[in-house]
């Protein structure tokens, strides 16, 4: 085990950095797992993690939810991809959630999740994540778990750098990994360097059902890559890394990685704020999609925006300066104080810490190097806090424990490294299996970190666990940091491929949750909450059915009438108001998936029989003695013969109702 890992290291090492020195991580066992390891990630039966977390899924579009300290799964969110498991994506009430100016696009690429803040701690109010590919920002509301909406953004390409918050959420950001042609048009590719820009995008993100663009900034075209707000003292500013200032667009492995030093981008929002109220802004047709599910109905609708307002730097003085930083860097994250930018240079020999006061006193004494489009580069000695020497290799990510230290994920010497801010001394480093990308210490990014753990999330699986074919399982590993060294305490396996994780302790959230939706307050156009509500139209060739799911039938549960060429929509609300009693619907030959349906919800199936048969329906979710018994048939005729639109509604006493559940053993 301790061979392949060196070997494998070695197989990253050698093409990236020729004859570095290979940093020793590996005095320790790989399969270690020391004295009271077990009982520290020991959740006893019936009992409840610390702390949720919440990952993102990488290219599998969502966000997974889990418990630490014993890494068990709790829950899968589907943000931007369809996913079958419950029809998000798939049901009516759902599909706008997915509109964009492309069009219906059923998948993205999650890649940092992000808490929302109150005085730059973690609420617990909303979890954003990001879209990569088509890019996007969705809020997820923490109090039911479940996307609420979704914005895309224009003029961007890669939305990468996000959906990093401001201390109070007043702004989530986007910044754009690709440069494009702004606005977007057909241009040679060799025209990069005249035609490719970059932009910024500071987003509305305070007011749930209201997120907007605010303004773009328009930002010299190399690849914006990660971000970080400001705090305390340097509340206002917002730091963004920059790889490719050589502009490169073709071979970016070499081409990309020529220039010694790259940039922070160090953007003054406060000063944008005053340059939008000046006027400085212009208007920029944009087409862009903004999604949002409605309270009440739970149908998500979806609008067409056509403008932003876009920032030129050149056009407001102070907006934006640069920092250089060596070299292709990655991660840049703000230490708790707000005083220190620590960047990650993915192919540098140091740590950089670039200071925040000195930032503004260089600004203040025009130590500027040069300028690049209008924009100053600030000298890196006027800047630079200090290096952490000779911390490892690939420095990518950073996080804090809120007690003076940082910890650096290192992905090609495959550890975490931690440092002390102000000495820059390295104090411990251990060893993770294997290439580690993003770290993340609960709260970790804000200003008072709820520390004790570090969750390593690695890139490769290789041999951690049972061999499943030549696909393994993405694998994270926690580590104890409440002393003096990091000590492994568990491997877990994740799903997707997480990038950014963000924790908050179970207390902020746990007692909010909504346990069913009011029957009463359900606003669907098509609701029935009670069997007497249910029933069949016909508008035309559109079949509309009305139908409450209850333990253990569905009514109607007969529907004749139907005929070939019928578009049906199946409208089941179920009208349980029980906490996590749901019910299915799934029928024969749907072009579709299932619909799950939560206690007090409606959701719509679109169905369209092919041929005149029998088809049957049933509850696809376990929920009583009795599920086996919720079904139903559809009877589909031909275009031609005319059967009367008819549904068979059971008619059951409320005696016999009473006396079935309490033969399932009443409400759970
Ligand atoms: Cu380092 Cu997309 Cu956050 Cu992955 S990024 S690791
Ligand atoms: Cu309802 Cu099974």
């Amino acid at each position: 085990m301790q061979r392949s890992h060196l070997k494998r290291l070695t197989m990253f090492v050698a093409p990236v950095i020729a004859g570095a020195v290979l940093y020793s991580c590996r005095t320790t066992a790989p399969t270690l797992t020391t004295g009271d390891a077990p009982s520290k990630v020991y959740v006893a039966p019936g009992q409840y993690d610390e702390f949720y977390a919440f990952m993102s899924g990488g290219y599998n579009g969502q966000v997974s939810v889990y418990g630490l300290p014993s890494g068990r799964m709790l829950k899968l969110i589907p943000v931007f991809s369809q996913h079958a498991e419950n029809g998000w994506g798939y049901n009516e009430e759902s599909k706008p959630m997915f509109q964009t100016s492309h069009g219906f696009i059923p998948w993205d690429d999650t890649h940092h999740a992000e808490l929302s803040q109150t005085n730059g701690i973690p609420d617990g109010r909303w979890l954003f994540i990001n879209g990569n590919n088509t890019p996007r920002v969705a809020r997820i509301d923490l109090t039911r778990f479940e996307t609420e909406e979704i914005l895309e953004l224009p003029n961007a390409a890669g939305g990468h750098a996000a959906p990093f918050t401001t201390p109070n959420t007043k702004y989530i950001v986007s910044a754009t990994r690709f440069s494009v042609p702004i606005p977007n048009a057909d241009v040679p590719i060799a025209d990069y360097k005249k035609s490719f820009k970059g932009t910024i995008s500071f987003i509305r993100a305070d007011v749930p059902g209201q997120m907007d663009v605010a303004f773009q900034i328009l930002m010299p075209g190399f690849n914006y890559d990660l971000g970080h707000s400001g705090k305390g003292p340097s509340d206002g500013w917002f730091f963004f890394t920059s790889y490719n200032s050589e502009q490169a667009y073709t071979k970016l492995e070499a081409n990309a990685s020529k220039n010694d030093k790259d940039f922070v981008a160090a953007v003054h929002y406060a000063k944008a704020e005053e340059c939008v109220a000046a006027g400085k802004a212009k208007p920029f047709p944009s087409k862009y999609a903004h999604n949002f599910v409605d309270e009440k109905s739970r149908i998500a609708k979806s609008e067409m925006k056509t403008s932003v307002l876009m920032l030129d730097p050149k056009d407001c003085p102070g907006l934006v300066y640069y920092l250089p930083t060596p070299k292709s860097p990655h991660g840049v994250d703000i230490d708790p104080t707000g005083e220190y930018i620590v960047a990650g240079g993915k192919l540098a020999s140091v740590i950089p810490v670039h200071s925040f006061s000195k930032m503004i006193k260089a600004i203040a004494d025009k130590a500027f190097e040069t300028e690049i489009e209008g924009i100053p580069v600030l000298k890196y000695d006027a800047v630079i806090a200090g290096e952490v020497q000779k911390p490892g290799l690939g420095p990518l990510h950073t996080e804090f424990d809120g007690k003076g230290y940082a910890y650096t994920s290192m992905f090609i010497s495959s550890e975490i490294v931690k440092w002390k801010l102000g000495t820059w001394e390295v104090v411990d480093r251990v060893p993770t299996y294997y290439s580690i990308g993003h770290l993340m210490i609960p709260g970790g990014d804000s200003k008072q970190p709820f520390g004790k753990y570090v969750v390593a999330m690695n890139k490769i699986t290789k041999d951690r666990y049972l061999p499943t074919g030549a696909e393994l399982t993405q694998s994270a590993q926690l580590y104890d940091i409440s002393g003096d060294k990091m000590k492994l305490l568990l491997d877990f396996p994740t799903i997707g491929e997480p990038h950014y994780a963000q924790a908050l302790p179970a207390s902020i959230i746990k007692d909010k949750q909504v346990k069913f939706f009011s029957l009463k307050d359900n606003a669907n156009p098509y609701v029935a909450r009670s069997e007497a509500e249910t029933g069949i139209k016909r508008s035309g060739k559109r079949v509309d059915v009305r139908m409450i799911a209850i333990r253990s039938h569905f009514a109607p549960d007969n529907i004749e009438g139907v005929q070939q060429g019928d578009t049906v929509y199946f409208h089941v609300t179920n009208i349980e108001q029980d906490w996590d009693i749901l019910h299915g619907f799934a029928v024969m030959g749907a072009e579709n998936a299932e619909l799950i349906m939560q206690p007090g919800e409606t959701r719509t199936l679109r169905w369209i029989p092919k041929n005149a048969n029998i088809y049957p329906f049933y509850c696809t979710d376990f929920c009583s003695a009795l599920h086996q018994e919720m079904q139903g048939y559809v009877r589909v005729s031909p275009a031609n013969k005319i059967v009367a639109l008819s549904a068979t509604i059971s008619k059951k006493s409320q005696s016999q109702l009473d006396r079935m559940k309490a033969a399932q053993g009443g409400t759970r």
